[in-house]
């Protein structure tokens, strides 16, 4: 394979900590359980795990909201634990991600609680504090992510704090550069200790309006939206000069060799593609979360992926994520069967796909009773579906009690069909979803196409969509989803090639040409024989329903 940085042609794999497995029997996870799971995970062929925050943390947040960026909390292990699960994954071949929180902290910081001690404190400017509004009430109209107002009161000095989240994650004052060489600090931290790169939290968010101007009011808001789309954040979200203070990060990982920076951000697309920077001097992937929320749609999904791939700027790389421990599982979306085809679509768009963990298995949301609720989110904003414990469930790896995740009632409900949805059961049914998972990533291995190559549009037609994967030095791989359950005829003329797997039978192998039949939710992926000439216009003019 050529030259090219490690993350292009990489699989990343999200690890929710606290889900995954239970070394010491207290109903969390923690890394000595994902220690004892790399096998497992290199055995599935992922390439890099990025880790959920271990950071010491109150936990009010599941641990985005951080009281110490240098120490593991004691939840989840030691720190010498962690070095020798970063050598044990770099051993193995596995690159480790962690999560960077800069937005905020814990109030349980010291910055933060030194900040809060006096207005004198050399840290009072680390955080957003402001006076009152003329009313005596909050300075303005800003809003929480997390529900009510952005400002919280802070009696004894009489001025209020900001918090994107939750009150006790106050927002760090990124206009301040202690601010931003105290963050740099950590990235150093860990880089020298050889953590391969950083998902950035909430980074669209950390910088806001210098003059703290009201949000508009958003005239698109309906009731049972979440609470904050009331206002547009036109004033605490997306600031033009949040560039900089990336690029200043940027360089930061560039000091070290083959880091990689991915930016949580939550934005259309034109406004998410920035975050590479106008030079690419911003993250390597501000990730894509087009499809978490898309309609199941051939065409809707065919206009995603050009949108996308038309606006990436020159020399950027794409990526895709499908679930992550925020959003509803996939599987619950679209059901069992369009997941295996889910996964297929994750795996052969072009660009750096991110698995979150469970999803390999079909997980769908566990079922959480009102009396279960751990969530800040759905704790402060009931009722609106917001809720997040569903979507972090235990991973099950067997049949046994408590599915093998810990000796002890897990911390989250585990899902209703554990017993027979496990790693343990999975793994011995050639057909499971696990075992798809693992043929789609061992073929991105050996098609280069798959990893490295260009995409081509062919058809998205009813329930069709088909495209073509192609390598300038070898293989092309023609893709054709069934996103439906009614079969569909693909009439691709002059197309001959080997079918190289069927998301609906394990088995299926064989050579085709000309045509095909897509079964109900079925995906193909078939390689194409050399020389084989593929116009797209015509596949997709004869593209027709059965
Ligand atoms: O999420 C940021 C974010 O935008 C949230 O509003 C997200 O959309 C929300 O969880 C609703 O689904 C990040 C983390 O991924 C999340 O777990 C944290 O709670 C949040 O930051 C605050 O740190």
């Amino acid at each position: 394979m050529e030259n090219v940085a490690w993350w292009k042609g990489a699989v990343i794999y999200q690890v929710y900590p606290r889900s995954f497995c239970d070394s010491d029997g207290d109903g969390v996870g923690d890394l000595a359980g994902l220690r004892e799971k790399l096998p497992y995970l290199k055995n599935l062929g992922i390439d890099a795990i990025w880790l959920s925050p271990i950071f010491r943390s109150p936990m009010v947040d599941f641990g985005y909201d951080i009281s110490d960026y240098r120490e593991i909390d004691p939840l989840f292990g030691t720190m010498e634990q962690f070095k020798e699960l970063l050598d044990a994954c770099h051993r193995s071949g596995l690159r480790m991600i962690l999560d960077l929180v800069p937005n905020h902290t814990s109030s349980e910081h010291p910055w933060f609680v030194d900040s809060r001690s006096s207005l004198q404190s050399v840290y009072r400017d680390w955080y957003i504090w402001r006076e009152p509004g003329p009313d005596g009430g909050p300075p303005n109209n800003w809003l929480s992510v997390f529900g009510g107002s952005g400002w919280e009161l802070d009696e004894a000095s009489g001025q209020y704090y900001y918090h994107t989240f939750l009150s006790c994650q106050p927002d760090l004052n990124w206009r301040n550069p202690d601010v931003s060489a105290a963050i740099q600090d950590v990235l150093h931290f860990w880089f020298a200790m050889g953590v391969d790169g950083f998902r950035m939290d909430a980074l669209w968010y950390i910088l806001k309006d210098e003059q703290f101007r009201d949000n508009p009011p958003n005239p698109e808001y309906k009731a049972g939206q979440p609470p904050d789309y009331q206002f547009m954040p036109l004033y605490t979200a997306d600031h033009e000069e949040v560039h900089d203070l990336i690029a200043a990060m940027r360089r930061t990982a560039d000091a070290y060799q083959d880091r990689l920076l991915i930016g949580e951000i939550y934005l259309p697309p034109v406004r998410l593609v920035r975050y590479y920077g106008l030079d690419l001097e911003g993250v390597h992937l501000p990730f894509n979360f087009a499809l978490l929320e898309c309609a199941w749609h051939a065409r809707t999904i065919a206009t995603l992926i050009e949108e996308y791939e038309n606006i990436l700027p020159e020399g950027s790389w794409p990526n895709w994520v499908l679930g992550n421990h925020d959003r509803p599982r996939i599987a619950s979306k679209v059901g069992d069967d369009q997941a295996r085809v889910a996964a297929m679509l994750l795996l052969t768009l072009r660009g750096t796909p991110t698995i979150y963990n469970g999803d390999e298995l079909g997980m769908p949301l566990a079922e959480i009773r009102p009396d279960q609720v751990q969530d800040p989110l759905e704790l402060n904003v009931p009722g609106l579906g917001l809720g997040r414990d569903a979507v972090r469930s235990p991973m099950p790896w067997d049949s046994t009690a408590q599915a093998g995740f810990s000796e002890r009632e897990p911390w989250c409900p585990l899902i209703g069909d554990w017993q027979i949805r496990n790693v343990a059961a999975l793994d011995q049914e050639p057909g499971s979803i696990l075992n798809l998972y693992r043929r789609l990533l061992n073929l991105r291995r050996r098609y280069h196409s798959l990893a490295l190559g260009s995409y081509h549009p062919v058809a998205a037609r009813g329930d069709a969509l088909v495209y073509i994967r192609k390598s300038a030095q070898s293989d092309s791989v023609l893709i054709a989803l069934n996103l439906g359950s009614e079969a569909q005829k693909v009439i691709a003329e002059g197309m001959s090639g080997e079918i190289l797997l069927s998301t609906v039978d394990a088995e299926m192998h064989g050579p085709v040409a000309d045509k095909f039949e897509l079964r109900p939710n079925e995906g193909l992926m078939i390689a194409v024989s050399t020389g084989a000439k593929l116009k797209a216009a015509s596949v997709s003019s004869q593209l027709s329903k059965t």
